[in-house]
């Protein structure tokens, strides 16, 4: 719709989100294949990859209420150049994995661009218009032009979905909180191989009066933007 901007003000800890959707985007980081089905990069290090697929619905409906505004959606992939020339040794052989980066498995090459496995799942797939994001690193900022990307079209604000909680979502938040960016991260719409991570990684963003930014839920979220839509009469 793309209509006037809402004023959002979303319940969160530590206290409420507030955002103009002028000024906010949706990150999507790394629903992809192999973090999320079984044969891919996550279960090759040994992990439950089914632990993860309860953030796929929730994310799915904030999705939809972006694209129904219209608002900025970057969808960002963890992986690496076909030749590996951006992946150091430390990430290939960290852990001494039977699979690494770049070898074959069912889905394709691991983590490596082109692959089946490297893909975004069919759920939460991007469409036109929406930014698409390789990164070679956990954190979406590092090597990336996503910096570059959300200031020419204003971005302060991020709602931050995606896997995993400690890993990617969390080194993204941080980049992004130490760029200035404030921070909104919906915790049904992430998920961890490890449960008391997720919680942990949660619990550490919010403390301290929000020292890296806020936490909320994808009900709190539409709920608000619902209520702000209503009142702006869009
Ligand atoms: N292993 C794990 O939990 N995560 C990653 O390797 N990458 C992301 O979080 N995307």
């Amino acid at each position: 719709m793309n209509g006037t901007p809402v004023r959002v003000s979303a319940p969160a800890e530590p206290y409420p989100f507030e955002f103009d959707s002028a000024h906010a985007a949706l990150m999507c980081i790394d629903f992809q294949r192999d973090f999320v089905e079984a044969g891919g990069f996550g279960e090759s290090l040994g992990n439950d990859v089914s632990t993860l697929r309860s953030a796929i619905e929730p994310t799915r409906r904030v999705l939809e209420m972006f694209r129904a505004h219209g608002w900025p959606v970057v969808h960002t992939r963890e992986g690496h150049r076909d030749d590996l020339a951006d992946l150091f040794p430390s990430k290939r052989d960290r852990g001494n994995p039977s699979l690494r980066i770049g070898d074959d498995g069912p889905m394709g090459r691991l983590l490596t661009r082109g692959s089946a496995g490297h893909d975004i799942i069919p759920e939460l797939y991007p469409i036109e218009g929406e930014t698409v994001l390789d990164k070679p690193g956990k954190g979406a900022f590092y090597a990336t032009d996503l910096e570059t990307i959300l200031r020419a079209s204003d971005v302060t604000h991020l709602v931050i979905t995606g896997v995993t909680t400690e890993v990617c979502v969390q080194s993204t938040a941080r980049e992004a909180n130490d760029r200035g960016y404030e921070c909104l991260i919906l915790s049904d719409c992430t998920g961890s191989y490890f449960p008391e991570f997720h919680q942990s990684a949660l619990d550490m963003f919010t403390a301290q009066g929000g020292i890296v930014g806020w936490v909320s839920t994808s009900d709190a979220l539409l709920g608000a933007v619902e209520q702000a839509s209503l009142t702006s009469g869009e």
